[in-house]
């Protein structure tokens, strides 16, 4: 099979992992660099377009996830929020202390200032999110960290006045103690379609009992490029229905996570005309596991490897889910 790059000209992002400077994905020709998490804790002097990210990289030497889209680019800072923009999306990077306010507090307020910077300069479709802060499974019943936090970031959202399809794909997980809310938000000028999954109930839809407010984000955004579609997945984990499976079974919720994907991929496939069967090639596509406890790495690494693609286009990242009974969690880029 021919395997055509990414057309170049569609206003997309790509995405590639980068170990010691080297590239897992060969970029398609025109694209420049927005913007690169760093993964673990960075040197301190990192250039203006990197998002530092505390969670540790585990399994591979895999540092950097790097963002291309079309440029020109600008890099630059604007109160405490590093700013990266294209003509077609800006992506924001925040970090704030968690002291004296409640994480329901610093998370509508986080989400309220990336917001607006996006908004007063014309981005106004926000298409991924991503989330970090500490203890994330601390406390119980609606008072747990995650549910805290869930709460914030349905408030901001409800105050923006976002429909339910217009939520961002996403991924929430936790992070060490004495670390900050990390939120990075990546909004384009033009709307793409939000995706849900049909093995999962939406999690904007999932009953009281994981918390007040229902959490906030979309299963997948699929975004139309001129040749294929880009699809960016949101954290995938074992959860059918509503319900976390295989309780205490790594290699169960690698595969039910797995099979999440799949169906994932179908239904975007439905979405775009293409028969449901035809999942794209992996070559251009990336992936970030997060597993709650390094000691399952051997397992997730065998589980998952076979299916996602080879190493280098995958990295492991030590970090909470926000669920306590979930193992693993699995996001990621891929062309369809
Ligand atoms: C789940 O399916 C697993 O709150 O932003 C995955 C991705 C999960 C994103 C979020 C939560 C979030 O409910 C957890």
């Amino acid at each position: 099979m021919v395997k055509a790059s990414p057309n170049a000209q569609a206003p997309g992002l790509f995405a590639s992992l980068e170990s010691a400077g080297s590239n897992s994905l060969d970029v398609p020709m025109g694209l420049t660099e927005l913007f690169r998490f760093r993964f673990g804790t960075g040197s301190g002097h990192e250039a203006i377009n990197c998002f530092p990210l505390s969670l540790r990289p585990i399994g591979n030497d895999v540092n950097d996830e790097v963002w291309y889209t079309n440029g020109p680019i600008s890099n630059y800072e604007d109160q405490g929020v590093i700013i990266a923009e294209s003509p077609d999306y800006i992506a924001l990077h925040v970090e704030h202390a968690i002291s004296d306010e409640t994480l329901i507090d610093v998370t509508e307020r986080t989400y309220r200032q990336l917001y607006d910077i996006a908004h007063i300069r014309g981005f106004k479709h926000l298409q991924r999110a991503w989330n970090y802060f500490p203890q994330i499974n601390h406390g119980t019943g609606d008072t747990e960290r995650y549910r805290q936090f869930s709460i914030g970031r349905a408030v901001a959202f409800e105050k923006f006045g976002l429909t339910k399809q217009q939520l961002p794909a996403g991924t929430a997980i936790g992070t060490g103690k004495d670390s900050p809310l990390t939120v990075t938000l990546l909004v384009a000028k033009q709307p793409c379609l939000m995706l849900e999954n049909p093995r999962q109930i939406s999690a904007y839809e999932y009953p009281h009992q994981y918390g007040q407010r229902s959490p906030s984000f979309a299963r997948a955004a699929l975004v139309p490029l001129s040749h294929r579609h880009q699809l960016l997945i949101s954290g995938t984990a074992s959860v059918v229905g509503h319900a976390s499976r295989h309780d205490g079974d790594i290699v169960g919720q690698c595969r039910e996570a797995l099979r999440n994907i799949d169906t994932l991929i179908s239904h975007a496939n439905t979405r775009t005309g293409k028969s449901s069967e035809q999942h794209g090639d992996l070559s251009h596509s990336c992936f970030r596991v997060y597993v709650r406890q390094p000691s399952n790495l051997g397992i997730v690494k065998k589980e998952l490897t076979e299916t996602l693609g080879p190493l280098e286009h995958i990295v492991f990242l030590q970090g909470d889910i926000c669920r306590r009974e979930l193992m693993v969690e699995i996001e990621g880029n891929h062309w369809i």
